[in-house]
């Protein structure tokens, strides 16, 4: 990939899957009239495949669409299909593509043709594309600025919904940290809180101790935060705290660093022109970036059950 958190694909893949079959790239269109480009009336996921050894090894690929389908119903919206058929395109769309690089995995649904007005209810139309996909930050450590823009009050807009819509603010704050030369945005709830990432959630280190938002701090439930809050409990044994973070911590922590499907473990080595700890990857961070490698690839036998293999032909 040529620039970091762009997700600029290398190449489009041959095959699509859209409204219930596998069409060519070139045949996956939507009309300009679908209701979800006007108004965001869509939900969708992001999810990692790793090819090893002549498999995908697609990562929480049923806790995913498990999300989507909460999201959907908090938006009033029905998939027209159920989640196990959604599941098996997935997995058939990854053998049509042969792919044999690390992949990402998009399921999206949204509202389509019909009618125009803000209560019109439209057909839900479905797609899932995959492109390849390498690192989509730095492994290296990320500067970070706080952003302008602040995560929603909960009543104004669901965050715990993976919808479109509400992804106008995650690309206000990333395109706004780029144009201040930082690489990713940290936001801020309603109430001056640290959030999460643009696309990430967040964790900060003190003595050895995991601290992360808490899910009622206005962010997305990730699902690779679930990975690593398992994992530095289980795993390797650490303390992990769920509760609100003043912004100066983030300034003053030991380590820090984002988790998401596209970011992974992210280790975040400035924040707002301080830097974080040594202002390199730290040793709790890199334990978990090790650990968090092993479970995707299905080398933790507890964890084996996150990894669904999907064989592709060499
Ligand atoms: N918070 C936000 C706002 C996100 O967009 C994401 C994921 C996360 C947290 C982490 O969630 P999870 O661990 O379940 O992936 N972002 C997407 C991703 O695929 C889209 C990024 C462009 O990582």
């Amino acid at each position: 990939m040529s620039k970091s958190g762009t997700g600029t694909p290398t190449q489009w893949p041959k095959y699509v899957w859209l409204n219930g079959s596998i069409v060519r790239w070139e045949d996956a269109k939507v009309h300009v009239f679908v209701h979800g480009l006007h108004y965001g009336t869509g939900v969708f996921e992001g999810i990692r495949g790793y090819y090893d050894d002549e498999y995908i090894k697609v990562f929480r690929l049923e806790d995913h669409m498990r999300r989507m389908y909460r999201s959907a119903k908090i938006i009033y919206m029905d998939i027209p299909y159920p989640m196990e058929k959604l599941i098996e395109a997935t997995v058939e769309l990854i053998k049509a593509n042969k792919f044999n690089t690390d992949v990402y995995i998009r399921p999206i649904a949204f509202r389509g043709l019909g009618g125009f007005g803000l209560r019109a209810m439209n057909p839900v139309e479905v797609a899932v594309v995959i492109i390849e996909f390498g690192k989509y930050l730095k492994p290296t450590g990320v500067k970070c600025g706080i952003s302008s823009w602040r995560k929603p009050s909960p009543d104004s807009i669901p965050v715990y919904a993976k919808t479109t819509g509400i992804y106008l603010l995650s690309h206000l704050a990333a395109i706004e940290a780029h144009l201040n030369g930082y690489d990713e945005a940290i936001l801020l709830d309603s109430e001056g809180y640290v959030a999460e990432g643009a696309g990430e959630n967040i964790f900060i280190v003190k003595n050895s101790e995991l601290i992360t938002p808490p899910v009622y701090d206005g962010i997305l439930e990730g699902i690779t935060r679930d990975t690593v809050i398992t994992l530095a409990r289980e795993v390797l044994g650490l303390k992990v705290i769920e509760r609100r973070i003043r912004r100066e911590e983030l300034y003053t922590c030991d380590e820090a660093f984002f988790t998401g499907t596209a970011a992974e473990v992210t280790p975040i080595v400035e924040i707002d022109g301080r830097t974080v700890g040594s202002g390199s990857v730290g040793e709790v961070t890199k334990s978990i970036m090790n650990t968090y490698r092993d479970a995707t690839l299905g080398r933790i036998a507890k964890y084996r059950h996150w990894v669904r293999e999907v064989e592709v032909e060499a």
